[in-house]
């Protein structure tokens, strides 16, 4: 329908602001000279905090095409938060993204399905595009089935930001990561991603259709981007993509490399 696929490169806690202004300036270079066309594949990358200011920097004077965002953001907007960053600060650096509800903030600082809907909140506060994150366990696949879980994660997210996606230009981005899938080198197959994908834009058409009407949820369910994530690589990528409902990829690993970030990026070629 329609929708520009998205390559996201989530970096998690493995690049300084050092080692950030070289990765993405090769990223950013070798796409350039593969001739990659930004508008047709937008490329985004997720770097930890203290390098945002550097990748900042870059991207605007090198006129470079990539996007970038925060892995995490603060429910709350500025105050008494020792140690948190503010959904307002990552607007003044630029971001255009805020990743909410990887499994594992879920799991390692115990966020739950409230404080998950709270951050997209907070980045849809601040106008940034929250890229919300769901996936099952392999005890919840091996319970529940694969599509249960996810399904649940994102209704309570929608049911918390509902009312500020009213407005026609607020947008999501929703991410499917099978926690069993992540960092293991055994990605899900197209088909399985695909299944549960479709599950998810159905979700949001018919979670929203209460408090938004049907006209305005089914026009944001055909809009939203929804990104497969857990063990992307240049071999398995393509795959994904040819799949009605994915609309691209969240890669961890395989986004340290400009590399293979690039061919990543580029598997229409
Ligand atoms: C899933 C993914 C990126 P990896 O967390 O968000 O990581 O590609 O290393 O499985």
């Amino acid at each position: 329908a329609g929708r520009r696929p998205l390559i996201a490169g989530n970096w998690k806690m493995n690049i300084d602001h050092l080692h950030a202004i070289a990765l993405v300036q090769k990223v950013a270079w070798t796409l350039k000279d593969a001739g990659h066309d930004f508008d047709d594949v937008e490329v985004a990358v997720f770097p930890p905090f203290t390098d945002l200011r550097s990748v900042q920097s870059l991207v605007a004077a090198d006129h470079l095409h990539i996007r970038y965002g925060a892995q995490d953001l603060s429910t709350h907007d500025e105050g008494a938060y020792t140690g948190e960053i503010s959904g307002a600060f990552l607007a003044r650096l630029d971001c255009d993204y805020v990743i909410v509800g990887h499994s594992e903030r879920r799991a390692y600082h115990h966020e739950d399905d409230a404080v998950v809907a709270a951050k997209a909140q907070a980045a849809l506060r601040h106008g940034l595009v929250p890229v919300i994150c769901v996936g099952e366990t392999a005890e919840d696949l091996e319970q529940q089935g694969p599509a249960a879980v996810p399904v649940a994660q994102l209704a309570a997210v929608l049911d918390g930001i509902a009312d500020r996606l009213g407005d026609e230009a607020a947008e999501i981005v929703v991410a499917y990561e099978p926690v069993w899938a992540i960092g293991s080198g055994h990605a899900a197959t197209p088909g399985q991603a695909q299944q549960v994908i479709g599950r998810l834009r159905e979700t949001i058409a018919e979670r929203l259709a209460g408090p938004l009407g049907a006209d305005r949820a089914d026009r944001l369910a055909d809009a939203t981007r929804i990104l497969y994530g857990g063990s992307v690589a240049v071999g398995n990528v393509a795959g994904f993509l040819a799949e009605p409902d994915i609309d691209g990829a969240l890669v961890g690993g395989a986004s340290l490399d400009a590399r293979s970030f690039a061919d990543i990026a580029r598997f229409r070629s």
